[in-house]
């Protein structure tokens, strides 16, 4: 703690130290002292432990906070990493002959579900490292009829969506493990809508919970 903040910058509700690309001071401004070590012993250990705060209503279109209300706490890379391992073990259990279930006519089946879970997340995780990169060009929209069109998913067995929605997750942890800290409360445009970077790691965990909520309930 040797260097004290020498330009602070007030973002949404925490201070995150600019004096420095290497400066190990970024906390709530109304952190505890043993917090505030906490987290400057993160910077220098394990950025993960960085994640702070959840995103407040400015940081995503209102549409999105159906996903983000569905994640608990303020640390969404640890919700990211725990699902790796519960998700694929519940996806392991589905039959290759139950994934092929609709439960309409004009619904997706279950692997047209999984495999749009797996394009979501590349595509949120590509606006996060863009906008967390510091570019500025705003982002696409993404239909995901034409994407599920296209993927032809029916076509692809059951086991292979599985290992792809966990060779996909191990991206995103990447991703967010190695984030620098002043990259989260960065934000761009996307699909005509602002997202900050730590929206997105909240939109990713969200939105993979929702659908196995779906899946719970609308397939099994
Ligand atoms: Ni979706």
């Amino acid at each position: 703690m040797s260097c004290f903040p020498q330009r602070i910058k007030a973002q949404r509700g925490y201070y995150s130290c600019q004096c420095s690309g290497l400066c190990p001071h970024i906390f709530a401004f109304d952190a505890s002292p043993a917090r505030k070590a906490q987290l400057v012993w993160a910077k220098n250990y394990n950025r993960s432990d960085l994640m702070i705060g959840r995103p407040q209503s400015t940081e995503a279109a209102a549409y999105y906070f159906t996903y983000i209300d569905q994640v608990a706490g303020d640390d969404a890379l640890a919700t990211i990493e725990n699902q790796l391992q519960e998700a694929a073990t519940f996806l392991s259990g589905i039959s290759e002959e139950k994934s092929l279930h609709q439960y309409a006519p004009e619904k997706w089946s279950l692997r047209q579900v999984l495999n749009h879970v797996n394009d979501a997340e590349r595509i949120f995780a590509v606006r996060a490292l863009w906008f967390a990169r510091g570019f500025e060009s705003p982002l696409p929209s993404f239909d995901q009829e034409i994407a599920a069109s296209g993927a032809e998913a029916d076509n692809i067995s059951w086991a292979e969506h599985v290992e792809e929605f966990r060779r996909v997750r191990l991206s995103t942890i990447s991703l967010f493990r190695n984030m620098p800290a002043d990259a989260w409360m960065r934000s761009g445009i996307a699909s005509d809508k602002r997202f900050t970077v730590r929206a997105l790691a909240y939109i990713i965990a969200g939105h993979v919970t929702h659908h196995l909520g779906i899946v719970r309930e609308r397939y099994l």
